[in-house]
């Protein structure tokens, strides 16, 4: 990618999108087109194509998504699996009709199957049934990667996909119904501590593990492969991850460690669990020349340091 080649980040507000902005920002890119989802709406098809032979991008980074934590995918299921197939739909399609010289696609590592050995190698994929609390997100983002192999393999485009582990840091979602747990229990923490609470409730057992990497971290990841390979390089697709997960009850402890919460943790077992472990294997992009490189505890004090800065100036979090 030449420094001012035109390159659009879509979903540059959300964790994803935003860090992968700065991230080109910093390394020297002049030409980054955004728009805000008032602006276009990317589930609309005239809106997007109206918006590709107007402004021509040549490279995009497709961070566009409905996302969000396990009991909003359970509430939603229609949402999520409609707005990110159409979402793929109509950028993918726009981008093939004006020809982008390249694309970047945002999967998620709930796409392999609920049962899986451990850690999950990217050869695993449609070996077995997917986890019931997210299947309709996964289904549409396994549709986005299958949609990038074929038109690769179709028309010849060179449109890469990466499939992160589970993303936190500054920008996240912190509105407890609809919020990943990483972002839920700082939250939830913060305020407990700060209100002289002395308990804070968990969902499920606290005993699934889960992997987190900082949005930053995968920024990285992103802007190096767009930078240095080419889909078949990397084999259409690739995992991005730490290759080390940590128990539900784990994190909490860690989170309440740094934040200086001395409360303990009740289990609120009607809400679900989730699948036991999905524990990334990195090995594939280790090698292509990435690693990640924020520890847990530093990405954790960023991110209560980015959430304390926003509710200072916000005086309360989105609720
Ligand atoms: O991050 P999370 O919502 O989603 O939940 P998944 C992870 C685990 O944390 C589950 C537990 O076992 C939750 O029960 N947990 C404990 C909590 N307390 C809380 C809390 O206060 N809030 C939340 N949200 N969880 C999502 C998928 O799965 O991960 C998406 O639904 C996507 O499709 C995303 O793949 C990365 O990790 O289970």
């Amino acid at each position: 990618m030449l420094k001012h080649a035109k390159i659009f980040v879509a979903g540059h507000t959300g964790l994803v999108g935003s860090a992968i902005y700065r991230k080109l920002q910093s390394a020297g890119y002049t030409n980054l087109l955004t728009q805000r989802s008032y602006e276009l709406d990317l589930r609309q098809p005239e809106q997007v194509n109206s918006f590709f032979d107007k402004y021509r991008p040549e490279y995009i980074f497709l961070a566009a998504a409905r996302v969000g934590g396990i009991d909003a995918n359970r509430l939603y299921p229609a949402e999520f699996i409609t707005d990110n197939l159409s979402i793929q739909l109509n950028v993918l399609q726009a981008a093939h009709r004006t020809s982008v010289q390249k694309l970047l696609f945002l999967g998620s590592s709930c796409i392999y199957p609920k049962e899986c050995a451990q850690p999950i190698k990217e050869e695993y994929l449609l070996t077995g049934k997917l986890e019931p609390t997210n299947e309709p997100y996964a289904i549409a983002k396994i549709a986005g990667i299958k949609m990038c192999e074929a038109y690769n393999r179709q028309y010849n485009t060179d449109y890469l996909a990466v499939m992160p582990t589970n993303i936190y840091g500054a920008h996240d979602n912190f509105n407890l119904e609809t919020a990943h747990v990483l972002p839920a229990l700082i939250r939830k923490i913060i305020e407990a501590r700060d209100e002289g609470v002395d308990e804070v409730k968990l969902w499920g057992t606290g005993r699934p593990k889960r992997e987190f990497l900082l949005s930053d971290d995968l920024a990285d990841a992103c802007v190096h492969l767009m930078e240095s390979y080419t889909s078949e390089q990397i084999g259409g697709f690739v995992n991005v991850g730490t290759g080390e997960d940590i128990a539900i009850s784990d994190l909490a402890r860690k989170i309440a460690d740094i934040a200086g919460y001395q409360g303990r943790f009740v289990y609120d077992q009607d809400k679900p669990d989730g699948v036991e472990r999905k524990r990334l294997d990195v090995q594939k992009i280790n090698a292509l020349g990435w690693k990640a490189q924020t520890s847990l505890t530093s990405g954790i004090e960023q991110t209560i340091r980015w959430y304390e800065q926003q509710s200072l100036h916000t005086g309360a979090i989105r609720k």
